[in-house]
């Protein structure tokens, strides 16, 4: 049975028990889609990691897996199974990750079999033993590899003393790597750069099948200038993009943003077959130590994402289509005007939906215009969570100031930004019990964790501000987990 409470997510992905971090592996092969993750398997806070695993055909329906990787090798892993990534090595499915012990940090392998369930760590490991000179020996951590050319490449996440860099390597086996120097440096003293990613930006329907590497290297060199380059920066816990080109062993950036701004980190990119570029990310909790324990689960992960380019080259980020499967029954939205100040929604009364609204400015002079979309709301407003849009200075923003009656948890304002615009702004909301994921027009989204203590918090209203809501939507999304108790209502 699935460790439970209120606030367990009906549709995305949490650990059966226990406690979940960073995604790890992600591959599909032979057409399923794999799932690991950062985990302690004893307890629901962090410690002890160990890769959990999940398989999926569809990227919502996921079955539990046997662990796949346990920190068991003295000098190697003894520690810990830190985050890494899966390729396929001629049909051979292969894990790449960093092994943990006595403070240091190595690169590792581990050899599965078409099962995806017995995985076999080589004798060769550590496959790389020391950082370069400089680098520190904690801080070289997370291998990325991709197919490039005839051989493998993989970034290491690094910090030395003066800045944090982005590793590159170079293989043609997996087993024998040649380091080739900072594919990428950010200079910022005191940060470490954590689960880089480096893919190619080939755009949608690019893909005719086939396996990662394949679709990889595919656009590999078509298109030097459209790269994605990922970091998830400590301490800040930003979760950074650079969209540039990648020549001669640099990445140079071009433009830059964050890719969510809520409680979202440790994101990992991957080709699937069908050529699109798929991101799944975590999402850590927001709420005390002593209240995961009696949950018994602790994180789990943002929907599966694609991103592309626009025609501008700007970054875009989209709920993989698959979600629409979840929708059920469907509800209209009254539109408010500027005028209407709030309108209470009767229809649904749920906390699991997506909410899909346009907003547009209206032309009140120097004044801010907003409209706000209050989810998760009790029928006398004491609670509710309210993701307030402002299309003209650009912003998104999730208030959680009365989100919860519960005192432990985090309340503070997040934000995501885009670039302001005159046109309207279409807004999806996806509403989990204890997650709202909002997107903003594909340009922006942002994961915040909110902990609504009251069974009726479970309503809607709009409110504008000088702003228009129309074509409003609302659909009732379906639980993905068969043995998923829901809540009490
Ligand atoms: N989490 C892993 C590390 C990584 C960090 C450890 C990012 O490999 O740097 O659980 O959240």
């Amino acid at each position: 049975a699935l460790a439970g409470g209120p606030h367990r997510p009906a549709y995305h992905f949490a650990p059966p028990t226990n406690w979940l971090n960073d995604p790890n592996g992600l591959i599909q092969f032979d057409g399923t889609y794999h799932l690991f993750y950062q985990h302690n398997p004893a307890e629901p806070v962090w410690g002890d990691i160990h890769w959990g695993h999940a398989r999926s055909e569809d990227l919502l329906h996921w079955t539990d897996e046997p662990i796949a990787l346990e920190p068991d090798s003295p000098n190697v892993d003894a520690d810990g199974c830190f985050s890494g990534c899966a390729v396929d090595d001629d049909g051979v499915p292969t894990l790449v990750y960093t092994g943990i012990d006595d403070d240091r940090a190595r690169q590792c392998l581990a050899i599965g079999d078409e099962t995806f369930r017995r995985w076999e760590k080589p004798s060769v490991n550590p496959v790389v033993e020391t950082p370069p000179p400089g680098v520190d020996r904690f801080d070289f951590r997370d291998p990325f590899v991709w197919r490039e050319g005839d051989g493998w490449s993989m970034v290491v996440g690094a910090a030395t003393e003066s800045d944090s860099r982005v590793l590159l390597y170079r293989s043609s086996d997996l087993r024998e790597w040649e380091y080739r120097g900072a594919v990428f440096v950010d200079d910022r003293p005191d940060v470490m750069w954590e689960c880089p990613a480096l893919v190619a930006l080939g755009g949608r329907g690019r893909g005719r099948g086939g396996d990662q590497g394949r679709s990889q290297s595919r656009s590999w060199n078509q298109n030097r200038d459209q790269y994605l380059m990922l970091g998830s920066l400590l301490p800040t816990r930003a979760v950074r993009y650079y969209v540039g080109s990648y020549a001669d062993e640099r990445f140079e950036p071009r433009r830059e943003g964050i890719l969510d701004a809520g409680d979202f980190y440790a994101p990992q990119p991957f080709v699937d077959e069908s050529g699109r570029i798929v991101l799944v990310g975590w999402v850590e909790e927001a709420r005390a130590e002593p209240a995961q324990r009696a949950a018994g689960w602790s994180g789990l992960m943002a929907l599966p994402r694609e991103l592309s380019l626009d025609e501008d080259g700007r970054l875009r980020t989209a709920p993989v289509d698959e979600v629409r499967r979840l929708r059920e029954l469907e509800y209209e939205l009254p539109a408010v005007g500027p005028e209407d100040g709030t309108v209470f929604v009767d229809q649904p009364r749920s906390e699991t939906i997506e909410l899909v609204a346009t907003v547009s400015e209206t032309d009140t002079g120097t004044e801010p215009s907003t409209a706000s979309l209050s989810v998760l709301r009790s029928p006398d407003g004491l609670e509710e969570t309210v993701v307030r849009v402002d299309p003209d200075r650009g912003t998104v923003t999730v208030d959680r100031s009365r989100s919860s009656d519960d005192p432990a948890v985090e309340t503070h304002e997040q934000t995501a930004h885009f670039e302001p615009t005159a046109d309207p702004v279409t807004v999806r909301c996806f509403v989990d019990r204890s997650v709202v994921e909002v997107y903003a027009d594909e340009r922006a989204c942002l994961t915040s964790r909110v902990y609504p203590t009251r069974a009726d918090s479970t309503g809607i209203a709009i409110s504008t501000d000088g702003a228009s809501v129309d074509d409003g939507t609302v659909w009732e999304l379906a639980s993905v987990w068969d043995d998923f108790a829901p809540s009490p209502a």
